[in-house]
């Protein structure tokens, strides 16, 4: 059966390319890339031509995410077995994949209606170091891991869980939280490689198509580093210094300047093989500014 094997890249919709470009540089560490476009940058993480693409746009919100398969192969049985469980999947153009700086995409949209594209053959630019927006101790944690992970807006959990197994990814609930007003919570995650989550989705209404990406260091320092900058900049955190029960990574939640969060993160435990639960976070993650759609009692 075909599986998508990594979260690739990311497209995001932003209104402040400015602001971005110092955030995502100067509080993050990634490299800043302009290809002249005029209309948008991108941010690499690692050899990988970009992983974020930051579109001027009208709106602060996700554009698109993009699932890597590993080869032609894999991407034709993928495209087939999408269009045989009766979802609308369209091959791009070859100008769409020299767009997204792939051999080629096609594209769907997720039970939640997220923009979703499938692809294969990313611009590697093996000739060309990542060189950190600023000064960094390790490097992103990238790999065969992917850019790390995302949750996103998904109304029907159930249509989510079945549409992301198609794709390949394996997961369940790893929480129930109960709520102040009694009720309980139960996120579902979901991986395709060693990351312990590529996605996840059922933590309640959103606003917005996304609520937080996460990505990794491989140095705790930098996860600190971060932390000193955001704190110096007074940047909203939502979710304070805290380790999770499912991935095990050290964390904190900042606020992006499209108002969306950030989650800074190290030292992930890899996805096992069998799924478990939780009831609530190892120590840490206070809740702290409100109104990210992160106000949930993980502690
Ligand atoms: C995560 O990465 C996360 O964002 C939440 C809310 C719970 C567990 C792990
Ligand atoms: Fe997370």
């Amino acid at each position: 059966m075909p599986s998508v094997t990594e979260l690739g890249y990311l497209g995001l919709s932003v209104t402040n390319l400015a602001a971005w470009r110092t955030y995502a540089a100067e509080v993050a560490g990634m490299e800043v890339v302009d290809d002249g476009e005029g209309d948008r940058i991108y941010l690499r993480m690692d050899a990988w031509h970009h992983r974020i693409v930051l579109h001027a746009g009208e709106v602060d919100d996700l554009a698109y995410l993009g699932w890597r398969v590993g080869d032609p192969i894999e991407f034709e049985a993928m495209v087939g077995k999408l269009s045989a469980a009766g979802i609308a999947v369209t091959v791009a153009s070859d100008a769409e994949a020299r767009e997204r700086r792939v051999l080629a995409l096609a594209k769907l949209v997720d039970p939640g209606g997220n923009p979703t594209e499938i692809f294969y053959g990313p611009q590697v630019d093996a000739h060309k170091p990542f060189h950190p927006g600023r000064a960094m101790f390790g490097r992103f944690l990238t790999g065969s891991e992917g850019l790390g992970h995302c949750i996103l807006r998904q109304d029907d959990v159930a249509a989510a869980a079945s549409f992301y197994g198609l794709l390949g990814l394996r997961g369940s609930v790893e929480y129930h939280l109960h709520l102040p007003n009694g009720m309980v919570a139960s996120p579902y995650f979901m991986h395709c490689n060693d990351r312990q989550h590529s996605i996840a989705f059922g933590l309640g209404p959103m606003e917005k198509r996304i609520n937080h990406l996460m990505f990794e260091y491989t140095h705790l320092d930098d996860v600190g580093l971060a932390h000193d900058i955001v704190r110096e900049r007074q940047i909203d955190v939502a979710l304070q210094l805290g380790k999770h029960a499912n991935d095990q990574a050290l964390t904190f939640y900042c606020a992006n300047p499209s108002g969306w969060l950030w989650e800074f993160g190290w030292g992930a435990r890899k996805a096992p093989k069998q799924q478990e639960f939780y009831t609530r976070d190892i120590f840490g993650h206070g809740n702290e500014a409100q109104g990210y759609g992160m106000d949930v009692p993980l502690m």
